[in-house]
């Protein structure tokens, strides 16, 4: 599998400029782990994304360049959320209908005047990357009026930290399964701070009462069993704001258990 590095984080809104810096910490410290918890010795193929801090569609012109070269089974390191946007776009190209599970503390779905971390997945549907239809949400637990107004007119599925304890894990997981199975391409962004902070301190923002780590795990080790997963991402992880490493050791779990 290939893991691609884009160490880019001029679209977080000067909020978690460190997230740079993520690919490189996740990548070092995936070698800490000889096994996934199915026994599969992961060996990734280490590409990288030219970007350019200070230039924001250049980067994405280069994300987009990597990703249609690639076309699937890759894991994206960011930087921030925004890189989406230029991933999912590539790799969409391929497929008739596909979709995204986006793992999320915020639904990212802010008026996209700019591209940015907080709108990448509005102007993905608004530029008709993707259909509404297709986009699932899970672990939110913060969002802007205008993200909810967003939500509710476009009957965007989205299933919130509360919806997943009161309706319980596994009736979700089973509900996003049953949708996502049906497209022909499914990507999958984790952004970390879907994770509770106490797992994942690491990040631009730490919003209380998120997924446990090992919620984290179930959900992902069930997604993939889908025969359609073929691009991933992990964002949003900050080793500036990381405490002894844990959020990047995390992230580094994630790759190995989705290898
Ligand atoms: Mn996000």
């Amino acid at each position: 599998m290939k893991l691609i590095k884009i160490p880019f984080s001029k679209g977080s809104l000067g909020k978690s400029e460190g997230c740079f810096k993520g690919p490189d910490k996740v990548t070092e410290l995936i070698k800490e782990f000889s096994f996934s918890e199915d026994k599969a010795l992961p060996i990734f193929d280490i590409e990288q994304v030219n970007v350019d801090q200070n230039n924001l569609s250049l980067t994405h012109n280069n994300i987009f360049k990597k990703i249609s070269e690639i076309k699937n089974n890759f894991i994206a390191l960011g930087g921030d959320h925004s890189i989406t946007y230029s991933a999912f776009k590539a790799f969409a190209q391929q497929f008739q209908n596909p979709g995204i599970i986006v793992f999320d503390a915020h639904p990212d779905l802010m008026p996209p005047e700019n591209l940015d971390h907080e709108t990448y997945l509005r102007k993905l549907i608004e530029d008709n990357v993707i259909k509404k239809e297709n986009v699932i949400l899970i672990a939110a637990r913060n969002w802007d009026k205008e993200e909810y107004k967003y939500i509710q007119d476009n009957k965007i599925k989205l299933y919130s930290m509360k919806n997943i304890t009161m309706e319980g894990l596994t009736n979700i997981c089973d509900a996003v399964m049953s949708v996502a199975k049906d497209w022909d391409g499914l990507y999958l962004s984790l952004d970390i701070d879907s994770v509770d902070p106490a797992f994942a301190p690491g990040t631009g923002y730490t919003e209380p009462a998120g997924l446990t780590s090992r919620e984290m795990f179930y959900l992902i080790h069930r997604i993939k069993l889908l025969k359609n997963l073929k691009g991933i991402d992990i964002v949003e992880v900050n080793p500036d704001k990381d405490i002894n490493n844990m959020t990047s050791r995390l992230a580094a779990k994630l790759c190995v258990e989705l290898y």
